[in-house]
Formats: C-alpha cells, sequence, structure tokens
C-alpha cells in the first residue's frame, strides 16, 4: 500500500462548520462595526481561533485591549457553540462515511488533524467519536497551521512516519503545513487553488484512487 495512514483534517473535510465559523465571526465583526465577508472568512481557514481574530482585527481601526480580545473570543465560541447544536449525523455527508468505512476496511490508520478546540463535540455530534484511531486536536498543540505540529502530533499518535501517511485538506494553511512536516497532501476545496499538494480532490471518495 502507498500509504500507512490518513490524516484528515475537520472543518471543511470531514464535515462543513464553516459556514458556522462565517457566521459566528460575521455577528462578532458587525458588533465591533469591522467589516467582514466570506472572502476574509476564507483566510480563517485552518487558523487558530486567536489568529483568527487578528485577521478579523486588519479592518478595526486603533488598539484593542487584550481583555477585549479574550471577551470576543470567548463571545465568538458561545455563537460558535450555539450554532454547533443544529448538527446531528445526518450532517456527515453519505459520500463521507462510506469512503472512511472502506478505508477502515482497508486497515489503514487513520487520525484527525484539526486546529479546532471544538474537534472532539464535532466528532460527537456527527457520530465519529470513536471512528479514529487518534484525534490531535487544538487543546494539544502550541503552534497552529501552518506549523505542522498538530499532524507531527497526529502522525505520532498513530505511530507513523510523515511519509507514511497522507494529509486531507481544505485549507491553504493546512496545506502548508502538511507540506512543512514532509507529508504528501492530497487537496479539497479551498485548498484546490494551492499548487503545493501532490493531488487534488473533486470529492471525498476520489482518496480511494490514491491508496
Ligand atoms: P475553534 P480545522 C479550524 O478547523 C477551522 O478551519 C478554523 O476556521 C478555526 O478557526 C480553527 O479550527 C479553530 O477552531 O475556534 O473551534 O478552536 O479546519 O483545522 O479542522
Ligand atoms: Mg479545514
Amino acid at each position: 500500500m502507498r500509504f500507512e495512514g490518513i490524516i484528515f483534517d475537520l472543518d471543511g473535510v470531514i464535515c462543513s462548520t464553516d459556514e458556522y465559523h462565517y457566521e459566528a465571526w460575521k455577528k462578532s465583526a458587525d458588533d465591533l462595526g469591522i467589516y467582514f465577508d466570506k472572502q476574509i472568512n476564507n483566510r480563517l481557514r485552518g487558523v487558530s481561533r486567536g489568529e483568527s481574530l487578528e485577521i478579523v482585527l486588519e479592518r478595526y481601526d486603533g488598539m484593542m485591549s487584550q481583555e477585549k480580545k479574550a471577551e470576543i473570543l470567548i463571545s465568538k465560541n458561545d455563537i460558535y457553540l450555539q450554532l454547533l447544536q443544529k448538527m446531528s449525523t445526518k450532517d456527515l455527508d453519505k459520500d463521507v462515511k462510506k469512503t472512511l468505512e472502506i478505508l477502515k476496511k482497508k486497515e489503514l490508520k487513520l487520525a484527525i488533524g484539526s486546529s479546532s478546540k471544538n474537534a472532539k463535540i464535532i466528532l460527537k455530534k456527527i457520530g465519529l467519536e470513536n471512528f479514529f484511531d487518534a484525534i490531535s486536536d487544538g487543546t494539544m498543540i502550541t503552534k497552529s497551521k501552518p506549523d505542522p505540529e498538530v499532524f507531527l502530533l497526529a502522525a505520532d499518535m498513530i505511530g507513523l512516519k510523515p511519509q507514511e501517511c497522507l494529509v486531507i485538506e481544505d485549507a491553504i494553511a493546512g496545506v502548508e503545513a502538511a507540506k512543512a512536516g514532509g507529508f504528501e497532501c492530497a487537496a479539497i476545496g479551498d485548498a484546490l487553488k494551492s499548487d503545493l499538494p501532490e493531488y487534488k480532490l473533486n470529492t471525498f471518495s476520489d482518496i480511494l484512487k490514491l491508496v
């Protein structure tokens, strides 16, 4: 087999919480009188919550205290968590579910490599809390994508070297993280814009052509 393991980004790859991130950031930006649109939101893909706020604040005039920033981060996450309540197993796409089951039968090690501190909550909502061999997420790392830390930790957790794993990503920051860590990478969604990934996926099940 070409790869021993696959490391999946969560948001934008396994499920679509990106629309909820957008809604929560849009509400936070509106409250501050800051312009925010989907193009700016795309820059937040794969980026940690704190770094996302810095990107949102690029359009804020004046200085903001650390206390105020911390307040915004809490309130943004509260809005996001509220929106996540709507999620259920219905939010796991059939094509994604079927493909994951086939990959598991092939005895590949399967891991999550997500910048999100809410990864476990989301996996539970879509019924995948016990599916993966390892979950490496935003609660376990000190440097967010494009740093490779989250993927290196995922590989370590499944006992594999980066060269033995394929990373699946929808974010430019995530693709950069995978390449910086020495992984091969397959892009889906927004990451198709990047020339860095070795493979491009039109649909999630295209992964089956690579393993
Ligand atoms: P949280 P991923 C990332 O998840 C999102 O793409 C990104 O937009 C978000 O800012 C980041 O998680 C942190 O999320 O606020 O839930 O900790 O794509 O790496 O699975
Ligand atoms: Mg993502």
